[in-house]
């Protein structure tokens, strides 16, 4: 593993943190507080690339690799996570499962569409009774009797991008008597009869990321729409989450980054009982640990994002890698933004300013595409063989 930065790397990185600091930073505060999407900013990334970082050029994308995206959202959730998680749904959960799994025609149609950032994409994989279990979903997929098309009648909840999705990565049951392996994934667009959406959640962090539930009733996707073969959703949901978890890794360095220099700053600003608050032990050892778990977190996450270019080049799975670096990036941003409201101590608190809003958004990093008990459960079954 190489630790030097590529020129192209450099360049996403340099593009993405101006952009970051120039246009989301001055106004991520205000689309927390009003839980607006931010539609002009997410489409101007689109313009910049950043909509679809590892997508060819010929479909749109920047057609960078996947250490580019990384250190991209590193640079945007530092910024604000919530522009991070619809970056983060656009490029992995979106466009990664179909660029590995779907054909010249479904490329061309919609991987273009979300990576440019006309249009904003999703993927449906949880139910109201299934989430950590997906495996258990309830929604149906049936082919018509002339083979044209697939009748779908699912509810799906949690969708991020949701109330503003085009299109729809969405997984249904296609043979009810095979288990995961009687899963297919199909694409969905939202502008057609059977389609509908739910309330929007109101969620405690990342709140300019819009969340819904959705319903299919008699939604009619052409066999063409089918993503892969039937029965091939499962692999493609999971095989798609682990790159999602390398991009959630990398969101939650971004938070913890930006509450890490946060306190740097109060630390030494900040004067009780005659000095810097800096200058107490007690503070010490918090900022030796902030920034140790810090570097630690990015080191796992530049890793699991090597180990993916790796797999994609020469076969194999990173779902260790993927795992323990979203595992260890989410709880030490948890722990981080923990620390920096206690050193921040009543401005911790308060909505003057920002790290209160570090510490609600880095909490949804330990539980979606996921949970650390998800991960925990992942890694342990890879490193074992056992289950
Ligand atoms: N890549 C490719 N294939 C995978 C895979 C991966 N990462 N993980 C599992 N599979 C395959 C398995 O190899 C198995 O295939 P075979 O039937 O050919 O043997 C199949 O998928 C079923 O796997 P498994 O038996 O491990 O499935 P389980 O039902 O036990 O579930 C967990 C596995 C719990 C790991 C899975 O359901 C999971 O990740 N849940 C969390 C879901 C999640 O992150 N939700 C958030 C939604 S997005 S916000």
């Amino acid at each position: 593993m190489n630790f030097d930065l590529t020129e192209e790397q450099q360049m996403i990185q340099s593009a993405a943190r101006d952009f970051a600091q120039n246009e989301i930073a001055p106004v991520a505060a205000d689309f927390d507080q009003s839980g607006e999407f931010p539609l002009s900013n997410i489409q101007k990334m689109g313009e910049l690339g950043l909509m679809g970082i590892e997508v060819p050029e010929a479909y749109g994308g920047a057609g960078l690799d996947t250490i580019g995206y990384a250190l991209a959202m590193i640079e945007i959730c530092a910024a604000d996570a919530a522009h991070g998680t619809i970056v983060s749904v656009n490029n992995s959960l979106f466009c990664n499962g179909l660029l590995k799994y779907g054909t010249e025609e479904q490329k061309q149609k919609y991987v273009r569409a979300i990576a440019t950032g006309e249009e904003i994409g999703a993927y449906a994989l949880t139910e109201p009774q299934s989430g950590s279990d997906a495996a258990a979903m309830r929604s149906r997929a049936t082919l018509s009797e002339d083979g044209s098309h697939y009748v779908i009648n699912a509810k799906k909840s949690w969708i991020t991008s949701g109330p503003v999705a085009k299109y729809i990565v969405l997984f249904a049951v296609t043979d009810p008597d095979a288990g995961a392996r009687g899963i297919t994934a199909f694409m969905i667009d939202t502008t057609k009869a059977g389609f509908s959406r739910g309330k929007t959640e109101p969620k405690l962090g990342i709140r300019a990321s819009a969340t819904c539930e959705i319903e299919l009733e008699g939604y009619q996707c052409p066999v063409e729409d089918r993503l892969g073969e039937e029965g091939q959703g499962f692999k493609i949901a999971m095989s798609v989450l682990d790159a999602g978890r390398i991009g959630i890794a990398a969101q939650a360095v971004g938070i913890a980054r930006a509450a890490y220099e946060a306190t740097l700053e109060y630390v030494r600003e900040r004067k009780a009982f005659g000095q810097p608050i800096g200058s107490f032990q007690m503070t010490q050892a918090k900022i030796a640990d902030m920034k140790t778990k810090l570097d630690a977190a990015q080191l796992l996450t530049m890793r699991a994002a090597w180990a993916k270019m790796q797999a994609d080049k020469n076969g194999g799975r990173f779902g260790v890698e993927a795992s323990t670096a979203k595992l260890f990036a989410s709880e030490s941003a948890m722990w981080i933004a923990h620390q920096a409201v206690q050193i921040h101590g009543g401005m911790g608190y308060s909505k003057e300013m920002p790290v209160e809003r570090y510490f609600r958004d880095a909490k949804i990093t330990e539980i979606y595409e996921g949970t650390s008990e998800i991960q925990r459960m992942v890694i342990s079954r890879l490193e074992t063989g056992l289950r």
